[in-house]
């Protein structure tokens, strides 16, 4: 049986890789960090809370990563862990690196050090892109110009990454993956938030959205369809980084448009009002990823498309609602 040890195990893509390891009957460990109020509920609403083996350990505390891989000794590592929140990261800019950048250095080098066969998963990003791209159309060699503290921080470890696959010979994979969401999607995302207000308003339950920027383009797609994309980079003969994406973008205004339609509300505009405190100080404006890599050599391409996901996420919310 292959064990498989995934940090942020509590987060979306910890959920879903999880159920997709459990059912290639692999042994799932997932770290988690000391925290107040624990919250399973992404695991809870996958149905596998009981399956996975937890082991205590936090990102920025090198001894607690150095005991968890001497202990479990994985096959595979899925580094998902992160201040994965990209407006936070211009409040809590240090947090922020500490835990993408620094934390991804300390668990590398303890695998280097204590386990060095084990092969390494990092969830890099196409904030990492930024603006570079003149025609908004990113994939592997598109420069890199990163425009928030959260985008420099996994640039840092995206590079960790790959010097430590250069240097030490560790089969170690960056995967750039575009936004992607679900109905466990934290809720201070714009697709979530979106969906959940749309879902409370239908219910009466809120009459009002604020949000920030509504001309940004994102390319969005199933997170349960891109954990299978990072499950694939570690069953490669070679470790390489790989573009992630749907390659087709939409806009907050036509996210807005779908999720209100799908509830029967065409015009929304007196349900959205802009807040200033959701613009960003550098926005993206447009990401749209070109994924022929993935398709040709993993094999992989998405099966949910941008409206499918909506609906799907609205009507999982119009339903954890009305119970
Ligand atoms: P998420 O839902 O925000 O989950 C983040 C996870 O990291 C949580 O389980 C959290 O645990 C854990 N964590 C945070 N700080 C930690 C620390 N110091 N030590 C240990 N665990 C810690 O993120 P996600 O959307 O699943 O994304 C997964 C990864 O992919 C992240 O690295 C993100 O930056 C990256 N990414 C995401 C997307 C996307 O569109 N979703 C796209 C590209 C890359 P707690 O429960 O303890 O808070
Ligand atoms: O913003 C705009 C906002 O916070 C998307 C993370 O998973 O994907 C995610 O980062 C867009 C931005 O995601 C609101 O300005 C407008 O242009 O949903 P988001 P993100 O910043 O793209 C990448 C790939 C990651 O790696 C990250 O970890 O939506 N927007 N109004 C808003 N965004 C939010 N959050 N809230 C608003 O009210």
């Amino acid at each position: 049986m292959k064990k498989a040890l995934i940090t942020g195990i509590t987060g979306q893509d910890g959920a879903y890789l999880a159920k997709l390891l459990l059912g290639k009957d692999y042994k799932v460990y997932g770290l988690i960090r000391r925290i107040v109020n624990r919250d399973f509920s992404n695991l809870e609403y996958l149905g596998i809370d009981k399956d996975i083996e937890l082991v205590d350990g936090d990102l920025t505390d090198e001894a607690s990563l150095i005991n968890v891989i001497k202990t479990v000794k994985p096959d595979e590592v899925y580094n998902l862990a992160a201040q994965s929140f990209v407006g936070t990261s211009w409040d809590q800019p240090l947090v922020t690196s500490e835990i993408n950048a620094l934390g991804t250095l300390k668990l590398l080098n303890a695998i280097k050090t204590h386990w060095p066969t084990a092969k390494f998963y990092q969830a890099a990003t196409s904030e990492m892109f930024g603006n570079s791209a003149t025609d908004g159309i990113q994939n592997e060699n598109t420069p890199f110009h990163p425009r928030s503290p959260y985008a420099i921080s996994k640039l840092f470890a995206h590079w960790m990454t790959v010097n430590y696959k250069e240097s030490f010979g560790m089969f170690a994979v960056s995967g750039i993956l575009f936004n992607h969401e679900s109905p466990i999607r934290g809720k201070e995302f714009v697709t979530r938030k979106i969906t959940d207000g749309v879902a409370k308003i239908k219910l009466g339950l809120a009459d009002e959205i604020k949000l920030g920027n509504l001309d940004a383009k994102r390319d969005w797609g199933f997170a349960g369809d891109y954990v299978e994309a990072m499950w694939l980079m570690l069953q490669q003969e070679e470790a390489d980084n790989y573009v992630i994406c749907t390659g087709k973008t939409h806009s907050i205004r036509e996210l807005l448009d779908v999720a209100f339609q799908h509830v029967g509300i065409k015009d929304w505009d007196k349900y959205v009002s802009i807040d200033p405190r959701f613009k960003r100080p550098a926005e993206l404006h447009i990401l749209t990823g070109k994924n022929d890599k993935a398709k040709e050599k993993l094999n992989w391409q998405p099966k949910v498309d941008f409206e499918e996901l909506v609906k799907m996420m609205v009507d999982a919310d119009l339903k954890r609602l009305k119970k």
